[in-house]
Formats: C-alpha cells, structure tokens, sequence
C-alpha cells in the first residue's frame, strides 16, 4: 500500500497542528506509522489521497450510521446550504430534529442542542449541580464524557490510550469533586453513596462503555444506579454521545430498560455535521437559561445544516426495517470475526452492543478498565497494520469501539473476516 502522499502531509501537518492532528488518537500515536489523509468517502468506503480504498469502520467516530455521503443527506443538505448557513435565531428546523430525538428518548422531555458532545456532558453537568445544589460528582474509571476539566479524570478514549487519563492543566480542586468508581461494581458504588450521597449532584456514565473498546453493563449495575440515586435524590446523566441511536434506536436506556434523569446525545443525532444535544426530566431542564438560572449558550447551536443532516439520517433509522438490516449485518461480522479468531488459534474477547463492538486481544473477561488494560496493545497494534494494509479501516487505538452502517455489504464483511482471520493467523 503506497501513502506517499498522505506521509508528505502528515509532515506539514505536524510542523502546524499538535501531533499533527485536531483530535489524538486520529495521530496512529498509539499503532506506530502516520495517519491516513482522506480525500473523500462514499457508503461504507473511505478513500486516502494515494487513492487507496478502505472498507471504514471508523465511520467518522460513530456518526456515520448511514455511511458516507448517504444520498438523501447530501441532497437536503445541498439545498439546505443555499438558504444560508447560521442564522443565531431559532428554525423550525430546531423544532423538528427535538421532536425526532424526543421521539425515541422519552426521557427527554426538554432539549438543548449544543456543537459536540464535550459541550453536552459539561453543560449536562452544570445543570445537575444548579439542580441539586451540589458539587460532587461520580464517574466511572475508563468512560470517556469529553475533555471539559472535572471530566478528564481516570478517562478513556485517547486519554488511556496516551497514558495521561488525568490530563494535567486540570486543577486539583477542581478534579477533587470528581469521585470515580470501577465500572460494574455494585457493591463500591452502593457504599460510596451511602457515605457522600448529600454531596453528589450526579453520577455521570456511558451505559455501555465505548472508550474503552465495548465493556457492557452487568445484569443488575444500571439498576443499581437508577434505584440508589433516586433515593439520594441524585441526577443520573446516561451519557449517549456513542450508544445514542447506536446500541438500538432508543440507544442504551431503551435497550437496557432504564429511564435516566438526563441524556447526553451527539454523533449520529448530527448525521456526520458538528452537534451535542442534553436533555431530560422537565423540572431538571427548566433550570436552562432563560427559563431558569443555569447558563450556557453557543452561536452555532441548532445549526441549520447541522439540524438537516440529523432530520434526515433519524427519518432513515425511525424506519423499522433500518435496525433489523443493521442487526443482521452485525451479527455477520460478529460470528466472522469470532470464528476468525478461533480458527486461527488466537486468543480474543468480542464484545458488542448493537452497531458496535470491539475485539480485546485477551483471554481475561473485560468487564472494567482494569480488564480492559489486560489486552496486548502491541498485538493489537500490529492487527490494525495488518488490517489497514488489506484494505480495512478500524479505529487506531485498542481503548475505541468499532461501527457499521446501513451502508456495509455482506461482501464487505466477508471481506473483513478473510482479512481478519489471515491477520490472525499472523499473529501466532
Ligand atoms: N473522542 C473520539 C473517540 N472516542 C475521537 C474523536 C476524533 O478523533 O475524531
């Protein structure tokens, strides 16, 4: 595979930007070699400047649910961008991605549409506090809610992947008001609150974990969530930003069955354009500037472009037939890859939740960060080369979940297993 091209970028770039990259682990820090500088994409293929095809299950960090470009996207987005691009005043179109959201999270019963995910978690967050009138907070070890200042403590994602998950440059006093806990235990959770539960505000977590590859809750662990902070009066802020739309239309509250107090939404709620999105209880929410005291606001909140590629990808997934395709597809790669790994004698954990997944190069149960740190990196490393080289593009760091869209072919992921199980069997 030549990247002539995309390595003569990857040299300007780093003269220009940190690492050369806008967001970490995009910077294949953590697998050896340069990142890939992608030209254009189209369904499930993504395409890098040298003109080298790849089978993408990146999927842009989890938006693209669709696949690239996803026609009807495209086109409304097309005429959408000649009626201008921001306004900073409100659109019926605002009105229509809220309804679509609210649609499938009932929990929701007020929104606020921001630009990232970060930007939901943090304002999530502040809200809590005005709500409760506390300023603690609980976190789970390995979840990942973005990079505001209380929230990169024993954090996920790229954090864990570079070896700082408490990023310096974030104060102690502040941090301090950050408590955090194994995900999964039952039992540390109940005795923490039973200690501090008139300090916590919130307890703040992704229900299945994505920024440490895919760890699922335990029979029982959300429950215990929901049951306790209810009784303390303590806000539950199930943070969606990966397994909103992703883990089953309703995302992980309606899969698992459990109603938070608020919700944190991104990625595929902006069908591929920059968009965060926090709501929930009714009393909870109206603490929202202007309607209450809490403050926040942005100048491109409820973008108009952004709000058209949410409309339209949501009217495609609130179509039945949507899940069961993408059910299908993912039990496919799933029964590949697990067969794959077996038949080439290598020792791996699979884990998925709905549309994603991850492979653990473990033979330890993840259930955890703790277990999640078991798995050979290094193998992994030299699996995504491997796999990268044949033509497939999955996320550049062990600690990220993988994605599939609507987009993915059964040939796609025959192609996918035939890579892996070689790739496998190289590993031996
Ligand atoms: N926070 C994203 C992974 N969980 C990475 C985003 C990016 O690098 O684009």
């Amino acid at each position: 595979m030549k990247t002539k091209k995309s390595d003569a970028l990857y040299k300007k770039a780093v003269e220009l930007m940190p690492g050369g990259v806008n967001s970490p682990v995009r910077a294949f820090k953590a697998v050896g070699g340069s990142p890939l500088f992608i030209k254009n994409a189209n369904g499930s293929k993504i395409y890098d400047v040298d003109g080298n095809g790849y089978i993408d299950y990146v999927l842009s960090w989890g938006p693209m649910i669709l696949g690239h470009s996803y026609p009807a996207v495209v086109n409304a987005l097309k005429n959408a961008i000649e009626k201008g691009t921001s306004y900073g005043a409100p659109t019926p179109l605002e009105i229509e991605l809220a309804q679509a959201v609210m649609k499938a999270y009932p929990s929701i019963e007020k929104i606020r549409m921001v630009n990232s995910g970060t930007e939901a978690t943090m304002s999530a967050i502040r809200v809590a506090r005005g709500f409760t009138k506390r300023d603690k907070i609980i976190k789970f070890e390995g979840c990942y809610h973005g990079h505001a200042d209380g929230l990169l403590v024993k954090a996920g994602s790229g954090a864990l992947t570079f070896g700082v998950p408490d990023s310096p440059g974030v104060p102690k006093a502040y941090a301090k008001n950050t408590l955090t806990l194994p995900f999964n235990d039952i039992k540390a959770f109940k005795s923490l609150v039973a200690k501090e539960w008139k300090d916590i505000a919130c307890v703040i977590l992704e229900p299945v974990v994505g920024n440490i590859g895919c760890v699922l809750p335990k029979p029982g662990f959300l429950e215990t969530l929901r049951k306790e902070t209810k009784r303390g009066g303590i806000v539950l802020i199930f943070d969606e930003v990966m397994t909103g739309f992703r883990v089953s239309y309703g995302g992980a509250q309606a899969y698992y069955g459990i109603r938070p107090d608020m919700t944190c939404l991104g990625k595929v709620i902006g069908g591929g354009l920059p968009v965060g999105a926090y709501g929930g209880r009714k009393e909870i929410m109206s603490m929202v500037s202007p309607e209450g005291p809490v403050y926040q606001a942005g100048t491109l909140s409820g973008n108009p472009l952004a709000m058209t590629a949410g409309i339209e990808t949501l009217k495609v997934l609130s179509r039945k037939d949507t899940y069961i395709r993408l059910e299908k597809t993912m039990q496919h790669l799933e029964e590949g890859l697990k067969d794959a790994a077996k038949r080439a004698g290598n020792k791996t954990k699979f884990y998925r939740a709905g549309t994603m997944f991850c492979t653990y190069f473990t033979d330890k149960d993840v259930v955890d960060y703790k277990t999640a740190k078991t798995s050979d990196t290094e193998k992994f490393s030299k699996f995504f080369r491997e796999m990268l080289n044949r033509g497939i593009n999955l996320a550049p760091s062990q600690f990220e979940a993988g994605f599939i869209s609507t987009a993915h072919s059964g040939k796609d992921i025959d192609l996918t297993v035939k890579a892996a199980y070689e790739t496998f069997k190289g590993l031996i």
